[in-house]
Formats: structure tokens, sequence, C-alpha cells
């Protein structure tokens, strides 16, 4: 969460920076706020390529509820298992999306997560499983 905030906090000074004759711009660091924005059933890019120690921020950019959580299985051994909802495994967030609702990122909202070794992370959105909302996070040296 650190990291978002430090990665926003830059983007609001960057977009101050530029307000002298580039107020035009101001949009595209708003577009920018993000990394993987989400449709009603998919993330946007499916899948994403960052560099080691990249902090990717997913933002709901559509008006359902969803989750991002890891398939566990899938993550590079010795890294940490990541959900929204602050889970410590899929089978605790699935069991919380399951019996509460709980877990979700509301319209709006964002949720960030570093990515410090490489590799490929799989991960989905539990209400939209069945619809195929999944994406992947390749991580490169
Ligand atoms: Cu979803």
């Amino acid at each position: 969460m650190q990291e978002a905030r430090s990665r926003r906090a830059f983007l609001a000074a960057a977009g101050t920076t530029g307000t002298v004759g580039l107020a035009g711009c101001l949009g595209l660091f708003e577009a920018d706020d993000y990394d993987i924005g989400m449709t009603a059933v998919a993330f946007q890019p499916e899948t994403l390529t960052v560099s080691a120690g990249s902090t990717v921020v997913w933002k709901n950019t559509s008006s359902r509820a969803h989750t991002i959580t890891a398939y566990e299985g899938t993550l590079p051994e010795g890294t940490a298992f990541f959900a929204t909802g602050g889970y410590e495994s899929e089978t605790a967030a699935r069991e919380a999306w399951q019996s509460e609702g709980e877990g979700i990122v509301s319209t709006g909202e964002t949720f960030s997560h570093t990515f410090e070794v490489p590799g490929e992370y799989g991960y989905v959105c539990l209400p939209h499983e069945t619809s195929g909302m999944v994406g992947t996070i390749e991580v490169t040296e």
C-alpha cells in the first residue's frame, strides 16, 4: 500500500509540475493512475508484463464488484499470497467471498501489489471466475 501511495503522490506531483502550459496533459496522468482496469467480466489488460520490483495497481473501472485473488498454486516459489481483502490464502479468500461476499473491490476502488520475484503470477476474480475473469502478471528480471 505504501508503494501505491508513493506512486499516486508522484503522479500528483507530476501533474502539478506540468500545469504550466500542459493543462491538457492532466487527463493523461489521471488515465495512468492504474495499470489494470476491469470491465464487467474481464481484467484489462488480461496479461501485464512488469519488471521485478514494480507495484501493479488495479482499479475497478466497472459498475460491478470484483476481487483480485491470486491463484496460490501459480505463484513463484517463496512469494507471498495476495488478494483483495488481505487474506493469507486462496482458501480463506474463497470462503470469505462465498459466505459473506467479502474481499471485493467496489467501483472506483484500487488495489495494489508489489512483485519482487520474476515469474508468472495467475489471479482470478472470484465472483466472475466462471465467466473467465482471470489475469496474469509476468514479472521479468
Ligand atoms: Cu469480476
